[in-house]
């Protein structure tokens, strides 16, 4: 009796203990690992099984990639204020005695109700669609991303200083943050702040999919042709150099170019050490709308690393029981960031349901499988999928936001 009464106790105390389990990270991590971490295994070795759990290891992963990526994401700053005339969205940010300001501009944004719209991250590489805006950010502005001596410099280091631990990646999701709250707060423009895409191609692609990731008011990210360092992990990637394919890696990207937080250097030769990987980016995304965009025929971006990465990152959405909320499609033969006709349907079909509320078939995981993308998933994954129950009250529709980690450690909000 009293060893059932114990297990019971135990049963019931597991959830509630992952859940408070993620109030802090520890000071270091030993977590070595040459495959592709769980996204349902905590620090602590803690299992999720719940969705309310899951909602906490959301917060696990978004607090290691601040930590030891891509710098920290700030919260919200002290002001933002928009005015919207003649086609220009103006944001101004005030925060710590400073203050910046910056425009986006909005296109197809008229009509009699509000529209839904995405946010193009140095202009979109994807055909636009009927009743939907394109809002223009120039991302450049709010982080430089000219090479490494463009490090600390664009608005985000103005007002948070040029040494700040934050790469050009996460600076631009705060930037991305700003816009949202300037639209939600202006009026004249007609945008539909519930409605927001998000999209990027290459570099910007990066931008796009780690927006997508720590902005929960994204609705959908289109993350095109981001190869290593977005849809790519960093472990296969580093395999296929190995292995004799001229693909980026973590170890190259880090002296190219000021897209990750410094905090990531010490890492780039022995990834394997970092208790996270890309694919767990779509653990961030998860259930939000998410289309993978990838190209076969350019070995710098890792076809196999994107493809291996993210269809193992789609166990996240699986788990949570809505496996047609995020699509990988991978075609090759054509120019980087030139979509092919044939994926014209599948970013019409995520559009058309996650922003125009449309009914769509968004089951899309394709590949041409060119220049042999041969991802060996054995290799790569030694857990399993569970089937989150509902547990503690998390629902997958009602997952909390992910908040911002303000200090290295904290994981509450
Ligand atoms: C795929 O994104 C990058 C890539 O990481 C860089 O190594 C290369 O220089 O530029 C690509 C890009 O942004 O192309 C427009």
């Amino acid at each position: 009796m009293k060893l059932v009464y114990a297990s019971i106790l135990l049963s019931l105390a597991l959830p509630i203990l992952a859940q408070s389990g993620c109030s802090t990270l520890p000071a270091t991590i030993n977590a070595s690992n040459s495959k592709l971490n769980s996204p349902f295994v905590f620090l602590n070795g803690i299992q999720v099984v719940t969705k309310a759990d899951f909602a906490c290891r959301q917060q696990e992963i978004s607090a290691l990639f601040q930590r030891y990526e891509l710098g920290t994401l700030p919260p919200k700053p002290q002001t933002v204020t928009g005015s919207y005339s003649g086609n220009t969205l103006t944001i101004t940010v005030g925060n710590g005695g400073s203050t910046i300001s910056f425009s986006v501009t909005i296109s197809g944004n008229s009509g009699s109700s509000p529209v839904p719209a995405i946010i193009a991250l140095g202009g979109s590489s994807v055909p636009s669609q009927s009743g939907v805006a394109t809002i223009t950010y120039n991302n450049n502005d709010i982080a430089d991303q000219q090479g490494r001596s463009s490090r600390g410099r664009g608005k985000f280091y103005t007002l948070y200083g040029s040494s700040h631990s934050a790469g050009a990646l996460i600076a631009w999701t705060w930037g991305i943050s700003r816009i949202l709250d300037a639209l939600s707060t202006t009026t004249g423009h007609n945008i539909d702040v519930n409605r927001i895409g998000v999209t990027g191609c290459s570099r910007n692609g990066k931008g796009t999919y780690v927006a997508t990731a720590f902005e929960p008011r994204i609705a959908l990210g289109i993350v095109q042709e981001s190869g290593s360092g977005g849809a790519g992990c960093w472990r296969i990637s580093d395999a296929m150099l190995r292995a004799g394919t001229n693909t980026q890696t973590a170890s190259q990207i880090v002296d190219e170019n000021v897209w990750f937080s410094p905090n990531f250097n010490q890492y780039v030769n022995s990834v394997n050490n970092l208790p996270f990987d890309h694919h767990l980016l779509a653990a961030l995304v998860a259930p939000r709308g998410l289309l993978i965009i990838e190209n076969t025929s350019i070995d710098w971006l890792g076809p196999q690393s994107a493809w291996g990465c993210q269809t193992t990152g789609a166990a996240a959405y699986e788990a949570l029981g809505v496996t047609d909320r995020m699509g990988i499609t991978q075609q090759g033969n054509h120019d980087h960031c030139v979509l092919p006709s044939a994926q014209g349907p599948d970013v019409a079909a995520f559009v058309n349901r996650f922003l125009k509320g449309q009914s769509a078939n968004t089951n899309i995981v394709k590949t041409d499988g060119r220049n042999n993308v041969g991802f060996v998933k054995s290799n790569w994954v030694d857990w399993s999928i569970p089937a989150l129950s509902e547990g503690g009250g998390g629902s997958s529709s009602t997952l909390g936001p992910i908040t911002s980690i303000s200090s290295s450690t904290s994981v509450t909000s």
